[in-house]
C-alpha cells in the first residue's frame, strides 16, 4: 500500500500540488460534522490533518468522527505528545526546529516513541520551522521558542538545510494558524531551493490569491485552517485552485 509520505514525494518530483484542510479539535463542533462531511466529499483535498496546540482529548473523537464521514486520509498534526492517537493514518513526527527548546526537539518524542512504535502508525519526521508573523501566535506561546525573523529568509533556509541534514522527511514552513501575514514568498522561494526534500506551507493561507503565491513560490502543499473555521464552504475553491493548479498558474482560481 502507498504510504501518505509517498503523496508528498510524488509533489515534489512531479510537480503536482497538495491541498491540506487543518481541523483543529477544540474548535471542531461535532453538529456539523455532517455538513462537513459533504463539504469534504466535494472538495476531497488531498489530506485531513488534525491537531492544535491545546488539544487532547478530542482529537481521537475528531479523527473518528472524520473517518466515519470521508475516506480522506488523516494525519495527525500534534501539539504535543498527549494528542498521540493511533486511529490517523500518519503522524507528523515534529521537531520544532526553528526553536531552541529540547521539549520540542526531542522532550516530547522521547516520551512517545515507544507508543509511536508500537502502533506502527507511519510516523513522518518533519521539522518544523515557525516564522514570525505580526502578532504572537498561539504555538509560539506554548512552545516558548522565537520564531525566525520574516525578514531572514537565509536563515529559514539554512534551518530547512540542517532539518534535512538531520534526516528530516519533510520541512513544514509555518506562520502559525490564523498568522497575519502568512510566510513571505521569498522565504517560501529560498528555503525551497535549499532542500530536496517535500515543502509544507501554512499559516494565514486565506484565499486563493495567498494560496497561489505561496504554490507559485515552490510550496509542494498547502495547508488551510483557521479560515475555514468561519467560512468552510471556502474549502472547495481552494480545493479546485490547487488541483487545477497548473492550468491556472498565476490566476486566481
Ligand atoms: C496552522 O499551518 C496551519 O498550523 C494552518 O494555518 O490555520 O492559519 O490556515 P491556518
Amino acid at each position: 500500500m502507498a504510504t501518505i509520505y509517498s503523496r508528498f514525494t510524488e509533489a515534489n518530483h512531479t510537480g503536482k500540488k497538495l491541498f491540506i484542510v487543518l481541523i483543529d479539535p477544540d474548535k471542531f463542533d461535532p453538529d456539523m460534522t455532517e455538513f462537513y462531511g459533504k463539504l469534504l466529499i466535494q472538495a476531497s483535498p488531498d489530506l485531513i490533518f488534525v491537531g492544535g496546540s491545546l488539544t487532547t482529548e478530542s482529537t481521537v473523537n475528531t479523527i473518528q468522527r472524520l473517518k466515519e464521514i470521508c475516506s480522506v486520509p488523516v494525519v495527525l498534526f500534534p501539539g504535543n505528545a498527549l494528542q498521540f492517537t493511533d486511529k490517523a493514518d500518519a503522524l507528523l513526527f515534529l521537531s520544532l526546529i526553528s526553536g531552541r527548546n529540547p521539549d520540542f526537539l526531542i522532550g516530547q518524542h522521547v516520551a512517545i516513541a515507544p507508543a509511536v512504535h508500537k502502533s506502527g502508525i507511519e510516523a513522518i519526521p518533519t521539522g518544523y520551522i515557525l516564522v514570525e508573523s505580526d502578532e504572537t501566535t498561539s504555538v509560539e506561546y506554548i512552545s516558548n521558542t522565537r520564531p525566525v525573523p520574516r525578514n531572514k529568509p537565509q536563515l529559514a533556509a539554512t534551518t530547512a538545510l540542517a532539518g534535512e541534514l538531520l534526516g528530516h522527511k519533510l520541512i513544514y514552513l509555518e506562520a502559525g494558524s490564523g498568522a497575519r501575514p502568512p510566510v513571505p514568498d521569498e522565504m517560501i522561494e529560498t528555503v525551497k531551493k535549499s532542500i530536496s526534500i517535500p515543502l509544507i506551507v501554512g499559516g494565514g493561507l486565506r484565499d486563493n490569491t495567498s494560496i497561489i503565491s505561496a504554490l507559485n513560490a515552490g510550496a509542494d502543499a498547502v495547508v488551510v485552517g483557521n479560515v475555514l473555521e468561519s467560512n468552510p464552504e471556502l474549502m472547495i475553491s481552494f480545493a479546485g485552485t490547487v488541483r487545477n493548479y497548473k492550468i491556472q498558474k498565476n490566476t486566481i482560481g
